[in-house]
């Protein structure tokens, strides 16, 4: 069988949550990534910024856990994971990225935007993916070209929508949001 586009990637996700290499993951570890990304860019734990950004992992979880119907939410394996992403995010439910995924997209595009200016540089750009994966600049540069759709030298809100939209529901091996997670799916 040909090798999944949609399962490697979430493969990689799953990796990636599962820090502690364990092979399951559950609630901790997703908020534990939200944490990671709000004290990387300096949102204090309680502020507008970090809130929003946890609130949005949170109900972005309550949707994985709702799909995975594991009977111990907190031991989420790779397969569970996988499977769940699939029903939530490729299954044709158009409203589930738009109620789950892009308002984590959009609450983690305020915390990249460190000026404010509602674009993210490319020095924004790369500090939030050095924040969540091994990423060199070279690779980083390539990936933000790709998902800056208008060649506009910055991505706008709309476009790391639908680079996030692209690497959850896309199974296009050249589609541009394939690389928004850049070396996790090296
Ligand atoms: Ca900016
Ligand atoms: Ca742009």
């Amino acid at each position: 069988m040909a090798a999944d586009i949609l399962d490697s990637k979430f493969q990689k996700l799953f990796s990636f949550v599962d820090a502690n290499g364990n092979g399951v993951i559950g609630r901790g570890d997703f908020l534990e990534l939200a944490g990671r990304l709000n004290e990387r860019f300096g949102a204090s734990p309680g502020s507008a910024r970090a809130n929003s950004v946890t609130a949005s992992f949170e109900r972005c979880w309550e949707g994985i856990e709702a799909a995975v119907g594991a009977g111990d939410a907190s031991k989420v394996t790779a397969k569970q994971y996988s499977d769940g992403l699939r029903q939530v995010f490729a299954g044709g439910d158009d409203g589930a990225f738009d109620r789950l995924m892009a308002p984590m997209s959009d609450a983690v595009f305020d915390l990249c935007d460190t000026n404010g200016d509602g674009v993210i540089s490319f020095s924004e750009f790369h500090a939030v993916q050095s924040a969540v994966g091994n990423i060199s600049e070279a690779e980083c540069a390539e990936v933000f070209r790709a998902l800056d759709l208008d060649q506009s030298n910055g991505i706008s809100r709309d476009e790391a929508r639908a680079g996030v939209r692209d690497y959850f529901t896309n199974e296009d091996p050249a589609s541009p949001g394939n690389r928004y997670f850049g070396s996790l799916l090296g």
